[in-house]
Formats: C-alpha cells, structure tokens, sequence
C-alpha cells in the first residue's frame, strides 16, 4: 500500500519506518503524504497506543528533505512546500493524540532532525549524528527547526548549530538535552519499545490531554496554564479517571485498555 514507508505493529505499538534508504530514508512529498496518510489511520486505531518513527536500516534516520526535489523551485514553491509540509507532517506530529517517539537510528539532518523534534520524545543511536545544515544550501530550516531546535536546546546552542551547519554526536545532543537517551544501536528499538510499553500502562485520555497542555505552553497566544486547567477538569469526566482512582483504592493495577 505504502512506497516510501513501511509499518509494524504488535502489542499496541507501530513501528513507523521511513524506507528509502538508498536516499538515507530523505523525505520527498510522497513520503511525507505517505506518513500523515498513515499516522491518519493509525489516530483512529484502536490497537496502537504508541507510535515509534524510526529509518530504514543503520545509516539514517532521515538525511534530510530531498534536495533532489526542491534544487529548482521558486520563491512560492518553496514557500508552498515548507507550508504544506508543516500542516501534513511536521505540526501534525507535535499535536498528535498518542505519544510518538523518535528512535533516531543515524543522520537526523535538515528536515530529518526537524522530524525528530516534533516527536514527543527522542531516543538516540549512539552512532547518530544531528544536525541542520540549511545555510550549507542557501536556505533555513523550512520544517520548524528554527523554533523547536530553539526550544529545545536554547537559543545560543541552536543559532550554533544552524549557523556553522555542523553536525553533532549523539552524547552532545543528550548533553544538549536534545535528545532523551542515548543507547547502542542495537538497543535502540528495544528501548524505545520499553518505553512505549510503560506508556501503554497509564490512561490514552490522560496523556492526550498532556501531549496538548504541554505543546500549549509552547505556543503563542495560548496560555498553557489555562489550557492545563481545562484539560485537567475535563479528565474528571472520564471512564479512564473511574478506573485509576477506583484502582488505586482497590490495591490492583489500573486497567485503561480493555
Ligand atoms: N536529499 C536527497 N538525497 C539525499 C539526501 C537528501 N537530503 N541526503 C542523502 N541523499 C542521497 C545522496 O544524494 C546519495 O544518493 P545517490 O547515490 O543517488 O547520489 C545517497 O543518499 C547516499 O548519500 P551519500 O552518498 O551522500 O552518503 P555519504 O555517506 O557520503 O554522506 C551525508 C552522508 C553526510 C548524510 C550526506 O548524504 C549529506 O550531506 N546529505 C545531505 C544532508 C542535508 O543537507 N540535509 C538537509 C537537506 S535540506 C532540508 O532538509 C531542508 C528542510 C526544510 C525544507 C523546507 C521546505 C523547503
């Protein structure tokens, strides 16, 4: 069904691959329609609580959008394509309903690494490199990666890093706070299944609600606080809070997906 990407899923998490790694797994249109036409379905499916984004292979996450692509566009395409990109893949990632975490397997580069930052957490191969070399090609981060590298690292480290467009280690963008671990390559699907699966325990609804109290503070105009409030009473009137308080009284495990 799928060209560019492929998926696996067992016990409640999707393993989302981005697969063409004869272009180190790089992101053309069709892959990023190919990704939000999946993560679509995956929203809906009631099987899947996690969604883990990962590259094909042990070279790359994603190298990048695909410069082959966009080497000839004008002003408005290239306008249109950082828009348009933003909404399908970028944005829609960051403000998804279930937790997506990045196992960054290689280069996280340019749209790559922009990738990476929209999901909610990162897990990094100890061989991966970051980095946004835009200005190298005559151009910015077009995906986001002025805002959220910035967020991420501060100001100071991101004007660094998208400046010199140079590339950073593994340990230095967990030392960044960059990136939430840091494994062997071998581990990294394992540890980020494991952390998917201690995600799995807790209640959907409660995290969909913190995925969009903390991506509220980030975002101009709203104030995180209110947004916090509001999430928070809504939880009250949910199955998911009968069943953990209930629970937590009753000494057992709170069973949220039944
Ligand atoms: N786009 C297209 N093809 C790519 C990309 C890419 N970003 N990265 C690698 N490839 C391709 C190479 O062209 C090569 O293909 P081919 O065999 O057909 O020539 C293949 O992947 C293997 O790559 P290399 O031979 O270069 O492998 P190396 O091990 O020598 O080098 C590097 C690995 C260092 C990762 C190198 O490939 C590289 O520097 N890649 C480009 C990295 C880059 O600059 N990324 C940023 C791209 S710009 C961007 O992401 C903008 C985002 C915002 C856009 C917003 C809309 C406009």
């Amino acid at each position: 069904m799928f060209e560019n990407i492929a998926l696996e899923i067992s016990n409640g998490i999707c393993i989302l691959t981005i697969n063409r790694p004869k272009q180190l797994n790089a992101l053309n249109k069709q892959t990023i329609e190919e990704t939000h036409k999946a993560l679509k379905d995956l929203e809906a499916d009631h099987q899947v609580g996690v969604v883990i984004l990962t590259g094909a292979e042990d070279k790359a996450f994603v190298a990048g959008a695909d410069i082959k692509e966009f080497a000839d566009f004008s002003i408005a395409q290239g306008g249109s394509l950082a828009q348009e990109g933003q909404k399908l893949l970028f944005d829609y990632v960051e403000h998804y309903t279930k937790p997506i975490i990045a196992a960054v397997n290689g280069f996280a580069l340019g749209g790559g690494l922009e990738l990476a930052m929209c999901a909610h957490i990162r897990v990094a191969s100890s061989n991966a490199k970051m980095g946004l070399p835009e200005v190298s090609l005559g151009v910015i981060p077009g995906y986001g990666g002025t805002q959220r590298l910035a967020q991420l690292v501060g100001k100071g480290k991101a004007n660094e890093m998208i400046f010199t467009a140079g590339m950073i280690s593994a340990e230095d963008a967990f030392q960044s706070g960059l990136v939430n671990a840091v494994v062997p390559q071998s581990e990294l699907i394992d540890t980020t299944k494991k952390m998917a699966s201690k995600i799995l325990r807790n209640s959907p609804m409660a995290i969909r609600s913190a995925i969009k109290a903390v991506n509220a503070g980030f975002t101009s105009g709203i104030n995180g606080y209110q947004v916090e409030i509001e999430e928070f009473a809504k939880c009250f009137g949910t199955d998911e809070f009968k069943e953990g308080t209930t629970a937590f009284l009753e000494k057992r495990k709170a069973n949220f997906r039944k």
